[in-house]
């Protein structure tokens, strides 16, 4: 036991990032505990309302994640879990439901700062011994505090959005995914994503002219309005997709599963947004984006579209969101030539 509990300590904290964190947890309970299932559940925010979706789990006794999945779990509201909003309300590190057929679930919120972002869900038809839950405990508070190194080193301090570090692995994890290699039936999902003209979309968003809040106002104002676009970038998006301080002024959007039409208003309400709001001070600020749909090109390619929309924008009139491949079809930007990506290094 005490050897088994050791490799998997080890093994918790070798990780680099949340989703292996999460994988290498969940084996560590269904082994050591012996628990049927357990599952990693992230908690998120959307419209004012609390949601419960899970991100990693077991399936015929291996682990999974939800990134592995090519389709998006939209989450359940919060209250289809009652024992769950229980633990939470009651502040507890552990609360246990029985259901009817005499199924035991734990739920172990995991609690950073007073705020719960991720829990886990034990199942198991037998009670818990006192050992085994003293086990899950510590694994719980190893877990939790691996995740605040974690999010220490992912995240840009000032706005506490994801950093460029984190963008360039994710970005390219999910171009790997979409590689010809996947199962016959993320194939088949992706056809049919394509037939009915959901992508992936990737914009770039500079802020206009955000020289002249640091010459008019300072510094310190300066970083005011950063923070305030991140949250006004994280408030304008949905939990599935993922907003990174990209360097300076600049942020990077990864829009997840959803048709042009869509991306357009989506995008155009985070503009809208940030045109309206009453910066403190400084007044109004207004932002220029450029998206592009995700292909099988490399990132840098990927990205360089998105840049050149990006300064379409700029170079027309800034606070605008331009769509690089439309830009390209009406003539109004050159498709690059395929040496494009020797010129880009
Ligand atoms: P444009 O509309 O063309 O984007 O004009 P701009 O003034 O925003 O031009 P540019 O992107 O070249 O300027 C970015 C400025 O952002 C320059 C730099 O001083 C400032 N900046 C970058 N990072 C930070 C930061 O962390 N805090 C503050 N306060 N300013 C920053
Ligand atoms: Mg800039
Ligand atoms: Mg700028």
């Amino acid at each position: 036991m005490m050897e088994a509990l050791l490799k998997h300590l080890v093994d918790i904290t070798c990780q680099r990032d949340h989703r292996l964190l999460d994988s290498s947890v969940v084996s560590a309970l269904h082994e050591l505990v012996g628990a049927e299932q357990v599952r990693v559940h992230e908690l998120f925010r959307f419209r004012d309302e609390l949601f419960v979706r899970p991100r990693v789990w077991i399936k015929d006794g291996k682990v999974v994640s939800s990134e592995d999945m090519d389709t998006d779990n939209a989450g359940e509201p919060i209250s289809n879990y009652p024992a769950l909003v229980d633990s939470i309300r009651q502040r507890k590190d552990c609360m246990e439901q029985i259901t009817e057929n005499n199924e035991r679930t734990l739920w172990l919120p995991v609690w950073l700062n007073d705020k719960v972002s991720t829990c886990l869900e034990v199942k198991n038809p037998t009670p818990y011994s006192s050992d085994t839950l003293r086990v899950m405990e510590g694994i719980l508070s190893v877990y939790r505090n691996y995740q605040n190194i974690l999010d220490y080193s992912e995240r840009d301090s000032l706005t506490g959005l994801l950093n460029r570090k984190t963008f360039d692995e994710k970005f390219s994890r999910l171009l790997a995914s979409s590689t010809p290699e996947m199962s016959p039936q993320n194939q088949e999902e992706r056809r049919n994503q394509s037939a009915t003209g959901i992508g992936q979309w990737l914009a770039v968003v500079d802020i206009d002219h955000f020289k002249r809040v640091n010459d008019q106002f300072g510094h310190l104002y300066g970083d005011e309005v950063l923070i305030l676009v991140a949250n006004l970038l994280r408030s304008s998006f949905r939990a599935q997709d993922r907003v990174f301080r990209f360097g300076g002024e600049e942020f990077v959007v990864l829009l997840r599963s959803t048709t042009l039409e869509d991306a357009r208003k989506i995008f155009e309400r985070f503009r809208t947004n940030v045109e309206q709001h009453e910066f403190p001070q400084v007044g109004k600020v207004t932002v220029s984006l450029g998206f592009t749909k995700i292909s099988n090109e490399s990132p840098v390619v990927i990205l360089g579209h998105a840049d050149q929309a990006l300064y379409y924008a700029k170079a027309n009139g800034r606070n605008r969101v331009c769509y690089y491949d439309e830009l390209v079809e009406t003539g109004e930007l050159q498709s690059e030539v395929s040496n494009d990506e020797v010129e880009f290094f």
